[in-house]
């Protein structure tokens, strides 16, 4: 270091806290709600820290009434003696000087940074006041700012049973959040039991005392990573009995990495971090991971013959079909590259990972035998399964290119070639469809009559789906591309894709069966809002020249209440679509005047993704539990599966 850098740095510490006040946005950000929480997560990343350099094990986060913050830790306490550069106490640099944080006392540890670690005194910065607590040398010390400013200079009295810790507590200023500064509950515990998983044994309690009955959480995993994994498989069949974890070091960076593959899923989850911070959009350390499964994997395959001599490798996305995995790396100097600086960059972590995560993999697979069969085999199938939707999906392109694929024989099309007006009615069986084509408007309204239950495509593979007569006919009527292709909207022959089944157990599996289909198959379908749901009646009530429908049973049974005591009447039960005269079908459910129908949402598509799994899965356990808890954010009325 040259005596002009020196100097250089000196100044930057001794730089004050104006330009926090004046750019916040350069320090954290926004100054809309992800900045005001960040704020917290600055606060919390120093307690962390501290645990992460072995001296504190308990962090307590509290909301408090007046909508201020608490965060008090058992580490060491801030320093409190005498600083030489400012003459003032180490306490109240750490408080009002930028960059001061690592630089004194401690030094060194410090890996949280990145999109963090700019250090307490820009939380002091941007409050309206901030009042520090530091249990140290058998003392308690205090002191209190406001906006940044020391009121009152730093006390201590003593207390010689409490045992060590920080607490600081502040309420952010309203000059610099104008859009208000409230915290949310769900984005601070979700944070915080993030950070729990990612720093096993540390317990984390989280309070809010905003509410008259105030709420409580403790966050604490003794299985770090591991127990993150296996709660995000908790819904799912464990392909191995125990998570596969690697820990290590190596020039510095710290690793763990937890894996798990399941049977019943069929896409990849793998979360990276680096030093506590999500890395949304990957870096070097998920590259480094998937260089060395894949080439792992495929070097046992081939010691074992699994693949022979004359075959290609398998893909790192077959390997990884169906894997959980979390792998968290604590990098000293960190680069984060991206819009959204949520990319790792050092080139250095790619062949630690590789190395680190070579080594314990290819000698945890040596003594798991059975464990790499099951891996190997749920593998060969998944490159089996795309290599033969690779070639059903050129025979699709290929004739939908050569002879524009010809509309299915038994779909009875509308005369109205505007997709915006035109409708189809997907109908199940031929005697129901035989009603929909007499009853429709044939300007406007194509059925589309589905013989038996139309493949459950969770348990199937792609080329499956090319091949299966029923989805053929869906997939050139409603002129759907390719699967999982970007959509073109363009194509879509018709804007209203109506399920009309009976409302029975058969009708509602084959409503979630064309759900999946959907959803699975082209997405934006559903998310455009472009599928219903129709509602036809359950009864049919009849009294002298007057009749009245009725669409589940409390509508009949406030119906027939209505009815003086003495009435004659009777009541028509609609076993199936397929007994309603053509007029009746559409006087009840096809006539856009006097019909309900339901138009599928999916709030969340990442939720529901999960939830098609669970519907459509193997296991019936985590089915009910879902129906139970999602079946009404679905609007999947009456799912009796
Ligand atoms: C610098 C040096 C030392 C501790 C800390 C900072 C420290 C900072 C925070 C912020 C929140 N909780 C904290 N706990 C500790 C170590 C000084 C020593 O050697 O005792």
């Amino acid at each position: 270091m040259t005596t002009s850098d020196y100097g250089a740095q000196q100044i930057q510490v001794l730089e004050g806290l104006d330009p926090v006040r004046k750019r916040p946005g350069m320090y954290i950000g926004t100054t809309g709600p992800r900045g005001l929480h960040h704020l917290v997560y600055e606060v919390v990343d120093n307690s962390i820290d501290e645990a992460l350099a072995g001296y504190c094990t308990h962090i307590e986060v509290d909301i408090n009434s007046d909508g201020s913050v608490t965060i008090i830790d058992n580490g060491r306490g801030i320093p409190t003696d005498l600083h030489p550069t400012t003459g003032k106490s180490a306490l109240e640099t750490v408080m009002t000087v930028l960059h001061a944080g690592a630089k004194f006392g401690g030094g060194g540890y410090k890996v949280s940074g990145g999109l963090h670690g700019v250090g307490v005194s820009v939380v002091n910065a941007l409050s309206e006041w901030v009042n520090v607590r530091v249990w140290r040398d058998q003392k308690i010390h205090t002191q209190h700012y406001e906006k940044g400013i020391p009121v009152g200079s730093l006390e201590a009295s003593p207390d010689p049973n409490h045992p060590t810790g920080t607490s600081i507590s502040f309420l952010p200023d309203t000059d610099i959040f104008t859009v208000g500064i409230e915290f949310d509950y769900s984005t601070l515990s979700g944070r915080l039991r993030e950070l729990a998983y990612l720093n096993a044994g540390v317990q984390i309690t989280f309070s809010d005392y905003r509410p008259e009955e105030p709420h409580i959480e403790i966050y604490c995993y003794e299985g770090g990573i591991k127990e993150y994994v296996l709660y995000m498989c908790r819904q799912k069949e464990l392909l191995h009995q125990d998570v596969i974890y690697v820990s290590g070091e190596k020039n510095g960076v710290q690793l763990e990495v937890a894996l798990q593959w399941c049977v019943d899923a069929y896409s990849d989850n793998l979360l990276g971090f680096a030093n506590n911070i999500r890395t949304i959009d990957g870096g070097t350390h998920l590259e480094g991971l998937k260089t060395v499964l894949t080439r792992t994997m495929n070097n046992i395959a081939r010691k074992r013959n699994k693949i022979k001599d004359n075959e290609p490798n398998l893909g790192g996305e077959n390997i990884r079909e169906g894997l959980t995995g979390v792998i968290s790396v604590k990098v000293p100097e960190p680069e984060f590259e991206g819009q959204t600086k949520t990319k790792l960059g050092n080139t250095e972590v790619r062949g630690i990972v590789d190395s680190l995560v070579g080594e314990v993999l290819n000698e945890y697979l040596e003594f798991n035998p059975h464990v790499v069969e099951n891996i190997l085999e749920k593998a060969i199938q998944a490159f089996k399964a795309a290599e033969a939707a690779r070639h059903a999906r050129e025979l699709v392109r290929r004739k939908s290119v050569l002879e524009s694929s010809p509309l299915p024989g038994k779909l009875a099309d509308c005369s109205t070639r505007d997709p915006e007006e035109a409708e189809i009615y997907l109908v199940e069986g031929d005697s129901a469809g035989g009603s929909a084509k007499q009853g429709r408007d044939r300007r406007f309204q194509a059925i589309l009559p589905l013989r038996g239950k139309i493949l459950n495509i969770e348990k199937t593979d792609d080329a499956k789906i090319y091949k299966n007569n029923e989805i053929q006919s869906l997939i050139t009527a409603l002129g759907l591309g390719i699967k999982g292709e970007e959509f073109d909207d363009s194509q879509l022959r018709y804007h209203r894709i109506v399920i009309m089944t009976d409302a029975d157990v058969d009708g509602a599996h084959i409503r979630t069966l064309l759900l999946t289909f959907f959803y699975r198959y082209q997405r934006e379908l559903v998310d455009r809002g472009y599928i219903y749901i129709a509602c036809p009646p359950l009864y049919k009530v009849e009294r002298g020249r007057n009749h009245t429908y009725c669409y589940n049973e409390r509508e009949l049974q406030e119906h027939l209440h209505s009815l003086p005591s003495n009435a004659n009447y009777t009541i028509q039960r609609f076993k199936g679509l397929g007994e309603m005269m053509p007029v009746q079908l559409w006087d009840t459910t096809m006539n856009p005047e006097t019909r309900t129908m339901k138009r599928v949402e999916i709030e969340d598509a990442a939720e529901a993704d999960r939830v098609f799994t669970v519907l459509m899965g193997d296991r019936v356990a985590p089915r009910r539990e879902f129906i139970e808890i999602y079946g009404p954010k679905l609007n999947l009325i009456d799912l009796d599966i």
